[in-house]
C-alpha cells in the first residue's frame, strides 16, 4: 500500500480495498469531476447528493472567497454576524408557510440531534415532559451520531454501537417490491403502513411519545418513495395525538423532488425539517433545523436574560457556510433549480424505466430527479453485484451510487436531458456486462 495512504481512516470505505486501486479526485466543474489523471467523470449522484447547482459555481466559489478574506470566524454564542440572519430568512421563505425559524448547524447528522432535542425539549417547555419517546422507521438514515442512529433503520449502522438510546421506537418501512415494483412516481400501495403508528400509540400511550422522524423520500437506504396517501396519513395520526412530525430532508431539500423542499412537493406540511446538503451546494460543510414558529415560541417564556435552548455548535452559522449558503440560494433562483426537476421528471422517468428487462433489474423507482435501480442480490454476496457496476459505470466515466444492491442516481439540477441519456446507458452498459 502507498505510505502516503496510510494515516487517512475513510469514512464508510472499505479501507483496504480502497487503499490498493484509489480513486482519487483532483478538479471539479459543472456536472463534471476529474479524476488525479485527468480523466473526465459525469458525475450522476451531485458529489454525495449535496451539488444541487453542479461544481464550483462562480458565484458560491467567489462569495466564499470574499468571505475568508473579509472574516473568517464569528462566534455564534452571544454574538452573530449579517449573514446568519439573512440566511436564516432565505431558507424560511424558501419553506412552507409556518416555518419561520432557522438554527444552524454543521452536516445532516447534527441537524438531526438538534431537531430530536428540540421536540423533546418543546414538549417539556410545554409542561408535557413525560413525551420523550422518538418514533423512526425501518431502514431510515438520520445521520451517524447517537440520536440519529437510534431513530434510523439501517442495521449495520446500529449493530456494532451498543444500546443506542433508550425510548425510541421504529415504523415499519414502506418498500414493498410485491405490489409496488416499477411505480413510476409515488407507489399506489402502502399508505396504510402509517397506521403503525396508531399502533405504537396504543403500544407507549400517546402522552409519552415526543416525535415521529422520516424522510419523505429515503435516499440512502436505496430511494424508496412515499406511497400515495401515506404522508398524508402519518400527519393526521401525529395531529390526532399531539406528536411532532420531522422531515429528515438532508436529501430531499433544495430541489430534489421539483420543489424547494419534499414536504411542498407532497403537500405535508412537517414541524421540524432538518437539512444539509444543499444549503451550501456542498461546498461549505452546514445544516440547519427548519421550526414553526409555534416551536421557537414555545422556547420563549422564561425570563429574557436567560438562554432558551442549551444547544448549539461551535461552527453554527460559520461566516463561511453563511456566505456559500447566500450564494447558492441566489444561484437556485437565477436559474430555477428549485423547481428544474419538476420539469426533467417525466423524461429521466422514461428513461430510467426503460432499464426493466436488464439483467437482474428488479424493481426501477423514480420521482424528481432521483432514481432508484434495483437488482437481485448474488447469492452469498448481498451487495456485490451493485458495487461491481458502480466499478464499472466509474471506469466508463460516470460516478453513481450504490447502497445494498441498489444503485441511486440523483444529478445535479443543472443536468441537461443528453447527459440523463449518458448516465442510463452507462448503467444499462454495466448491468450487461455484469455477471
Ligand atoms: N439524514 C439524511 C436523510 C441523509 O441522507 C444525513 C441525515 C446525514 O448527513 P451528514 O451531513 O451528517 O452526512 C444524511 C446523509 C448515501 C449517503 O450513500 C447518504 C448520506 C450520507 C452518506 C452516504 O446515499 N446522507
Ligand atoms: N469537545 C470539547 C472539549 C469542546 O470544547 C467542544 C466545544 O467547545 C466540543 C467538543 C464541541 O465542538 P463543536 O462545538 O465544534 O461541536
Amino acid at each position: 500500500m502507498d505510505k502516503e495512504l496510510d494515516a487517512y481512516w475513510m469514512p464508510f470505505t472499505a479501507n483496504r480495498q480502497f487503499k490498493k486501486n484509489p480513486r482519487l479526485l483532483a478538479k471539479a466543474s459543472g456536472m463534471h469531476f476529474w479524476d488525479d489523471k485527468g480523466r473526465q467523470i459525469l458525475d450522476a449522484v451531485s458529489g454525495l447528493w449535496c451539488v444541487n447547482a453542479g461544481h464550483n459555481r462562480p458565484k458560491i466559489v467567489q462569495a466564499i472567497q470574499a468571505q475568508a478574506e473579509e472574516m473568517d470566524f464569528a462566534p455564534p454564542f452571544q454574538m452573530a454576524h449579517p449573514k446568519a440572519f439573512a440566511l436564516a430568512s432565505q431558507v424560511s421563505a424558501l419553506a412552507p408557510e409556518g416555518m419561520g425559524k432557522v438554527f444552524f448547524t454543521n452536516s445532516g447528522s447534527e441537524s438531526v440531534e438538534t431537531a430530536l432535542k428540540m421536540a423533546i425539549a418543546y414538549h417539556r417547555a410545554r409542561g408535557e415532559g413525560s413525551r420523550t419517546r422518538l418514533i423512526g422507521r425501518e431502514r431510515g438514515y438520520h445521520g451517524v451520531n447517537f440520536g440519529g442512529i437510534s431513530v434510523g433503520g439501517i442495521v449495520a449502522n446500529r449493530k456494532m454501537f451498543g444500546t443506542l438510546l433508550a425510548g425510541v421506537d421504529h415504523l415499519r418501512h414502506t418498500h414493498d417490491l410485491a405490489r409496488n415494483a416499477f411505480s413510476v412516481g409515488q407507489p399506489a400501495h402502502g399508505a396504510e403502513l402509517a397506521d403503525d403508528l396508531e399502533r405504537l400509540v396504543a403500544l407507549h400511550d400517546a402522552s409519552t411519545i415526543a416525535a415521529v422522524i422520516v424522510e419523505p423520500v429515503a435516499g440512502s437506504t436505496g430511494v424508496l418513495i412515499p406511497p400515495q396517501g401515506y404522508l398524508q396519513r402519518l400527519r393526521e395520526i401525529c395531529d390526532r395525538h399531539g406528536i411532532l412530525l420531522i422531515f429528515d430532508e438532508v436529501i430531499t431539500g433544495f430541489g430534489r423532488t421539483g420543489r424547494p423542499f419534499a414536504a411542498q412537493t407532497f403537500g405535508v406540511t412537517p414541524d421540524l425539517m432538518a437539512l444539509a446538503k444543499g444549503i451550501t451546494n456542498g461546498a461549505v460543510p452546514m445544516g440547519a433545523v427548519l421550526a414553526k414558529d409555534k416551536i421557537h415560541d414555545a422556547f420563549m417564556s422564561g425570563p429574557e436574560h436567560l438562554i432558551e435552548f442549551f444547544h448549539g455548535y461551535t461552527y453554527s452559522a460559520h461566516p463561511l457556510a453563511c456566505a456559500a449558503g447566500l450564494a447558492t440560494i441566489e444561484t437556485y433562483r437565477d436559474e430555477g433549480l428549485l423547481t428544474r426537476a419538476g420539469e426533467l421528471q417525466d423524461g429521466f422517468a422514461e428513461l430510467v424505466h426503460a432499464l426493466k428487462g436488464e439483467p437482474n433489474v428488479i424493481d426501477v423507482r423514480n420521482i424528481g430527479l432521483v432514481a432508484g435501480i434495483e437488482l437481485t442480490p448474488r447469492v452469498d454476496e448481498p451487495g456485490k453485484r451493485a458495487f461491481e457496476a458502480f466499478l464499472d459505470c466509474y471506469d466508463k466515466g460516470v460516478l453513481v451510487r450504490t447502497t445494498g444492491d441498489i444503485i441511486a442516481l440523483s444529478p445535479s439540477l443543472i443536468v441537461e436531458p443528453a447527459q440523463l441519456e449518458q448516465i442510463v446507458e452507462t448503467v444499462r452498459g454495466a448491468l450487461r456486462r455484469l455477471k
